[in-house]
């Protein structure tokens, strides 16, 4: 049997009688050094008290409720041998370095922490080469607009002390800058982890990154800075990273729309007789057969308008004297936008003009599939000459895509409704698709995108018209 040894609340500073909100050990639970063996709460701050040494649970001193101050038994451990090192460890470090030992009780066994904090700290690193918490601190401290001073307030104490963390967590998030009162923990009763120390420091860092890309395209247009706002401070936030496929989307979107003159045309198309035919090929269909999609007609119709308008299915191109060129393509890649639960993805399929509306209804059914188990190959979502983006199975009534560069256009199509239309005389209902085209007006005038949009209205009224 090894040494038994009795640990005691070590110094709390200047707080007495301190309520225990939780006990986490159990008589012969097996305890590692650092490990939380109780919590209290004092009206400052929930303090963790660490086990000092490893070790077996005896005997458990204190129990919930209980009031505990310094030199308060908290419970009877057997020393495993390494416990034994590890408790003459602590107090030879007591006995050679008595100047250095932290304020606070909180800080007392945090030491042997510190490589394996400042590993973890290095990985949070951006790109520079400096490994301390300090240099990260320094670095976010700079960083962080200064109106956003609570998330680095955290060398204040009285603003991150109600937090529920252990203390090498404080302490961690107390190099790190990081104010805990922001994070939401995700330990058993929302205890702060260091993971969730790192995940937080994570998003600020790349929020960081995305203020700076911001301020510096303000400055160069001349904008006002973007608005700093602490969400915290007006009610609870939940930071949340976005998506890999949500960031590389967004990165796109965001410089298509910077820098593509939109100009959106809107349209209706009665689709009336079309979908007579594809809900009759449907049911006339083998049972095995591939359903035949609305979209999969829209493409077909699609390329009889870009054949007659050339200009939609382009993209801008400088030669070599630095001249703008047209690129006109004499393929037609089309697009087309899923909704994925990561995010947006557009698959393309390949020589749309070749293929009928049953090979291309398959292929689309097939590669949307694809989107959304993740299992697209990059080969299929490259090569596009045009993009089409049907929110027509969600709902809407028009909207404003953002063009796919290099391509010129993007065509939009919500939902199609029955709509009562004049005709000889009288009101018939009929089946009407919106159309919403995005176009690049640097390319493309607003007549052309005006004749472009009837003419592909004309051909899904009249799909004999895409045979011609
Ligand atoms: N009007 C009315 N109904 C429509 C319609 C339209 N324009 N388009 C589709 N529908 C109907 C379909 O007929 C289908 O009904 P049935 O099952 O009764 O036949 C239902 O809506 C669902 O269709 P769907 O959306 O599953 O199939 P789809 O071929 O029309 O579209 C796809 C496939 C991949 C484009 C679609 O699933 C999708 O992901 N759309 C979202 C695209 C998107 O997010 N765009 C926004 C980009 S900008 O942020």
């Amino acid at each position: 049997m090894g040494e038994l040894k009795t640990v005691f609340i070590p110094d709390i500073g200047d707080f007495e009688d301190v309520p225990v909100i939780e006990v986490f050990i159990k008589a012969g639970s097996q305890v590692n050094a650092e490990d939380p063996l109780i919590a209290l709460e004092s009206d400052k701050a929930t303090i963790d008290i660490p086990a000092p040494f490893s070790g077996v649970v005896k005997e458990i001193k204190v129990k919930s409720g209980d009031k505990v101050s310094e030199g308060t038994a908290i419970a009877i451990m057997e020393l495993t041998e390494k416990a034994t090192d590890e408790a003459e460890a602590v107090e030879e470090s007591k006995d050679v370095e008595p100047s250095n030992k932290p304020e606070n009780s909180e800080e007392v066994v945090l030491d042997k922490d510190s490589e394996e904090q400042a590993q973890s700290q290095s990985q949070l690193q951006p790109a520079k080469n400096t490994t301390t918490a300090e240099s990260i601190a320094e670095a976010e401290q700079k960083k962080i607009p200064q109106t956003d001073s609570s998330v680095i307030a955290a060398c204040d104490e009285t603003v991150s002390s109600k937090a529920h963390a252990g203390p090498s967590v404080r302490r961690f998030a107390r190099e790190l800058g990081v104010n805990l009162d922001l994070i939401t923990g995700s330990g058993p009763k929302q205890r702060i982890l260091k993971e969730d120390v790192q995940a937080f420091v994570k998003a600020k860092l790349s929020q960081v990154q995305m203020d700076s890309k911001n301020t510096g395209m303000a400055a160069a247009l001349d904008l006002l800075p973007w608005p700093q706002v602490d969400f915290a401070k007006h009610g609870p936030v939940e930071i949340k990273s976005l998506s890999r496929i949500k960031q590389i989307a967004g990165a796109n979107l965001y410089r298509n729309w910077i820098m593509i003159p939109h100009v959106t045309q809107f349209d209706e198309a009665d689709i009336t007789d079309l979908e007579a035919l594809r809900k009759e090929s449907n049911t006339t269909e083998k049972k095995d057969a591939v359903k035949l999609t609305l979209l999969s007609f829209l493409m077909k119709a699609l390329i009889a308008s870009l054949k007659k308008f050339p200009e939609f299915n382009a993209s801008l191109d400088k030669n070599a004297n630095g001249e703008t060129n047209l690129v006109i393509k004499r393929y037609y890649h089309i697009g087309f936008a899923v909704d994925t639960a990561n995010g947006l993805v557009v698959p393309v399929i390949r020589d749309v003009d070749q293929k009928g509306v049953v090979a291309i209804a398959r292929e689309l059914g097939e590669l949307a599939a694809f989107a959304r188990e993740g299992k697209l190959k990059p080969t299929q979502m490259q090569g596009a000459s045009f993009t089409i983006s049907s929110l027509g199975g969600v709902g809407g009534t028009a909207f404003t895509p953002i063009i796919n560069a290099p391509e010129v256009a993007i065509l939009g199509v919500s939902k199609a409704v029955y709509k009562p239309i004049y005709r000889e005389n009288q009101f018939v209902p009929r089946l009407v698709l919106p159309l919403s085209l995005s176009y690049d007006h640097r390319v493309i005038d607003g007549a052309a995108a005006a004749r472009f949009t009837s003419h592909l209205a004309e051909v899904l009224t009249d799909m004999r018209l895409a045979l011609l």
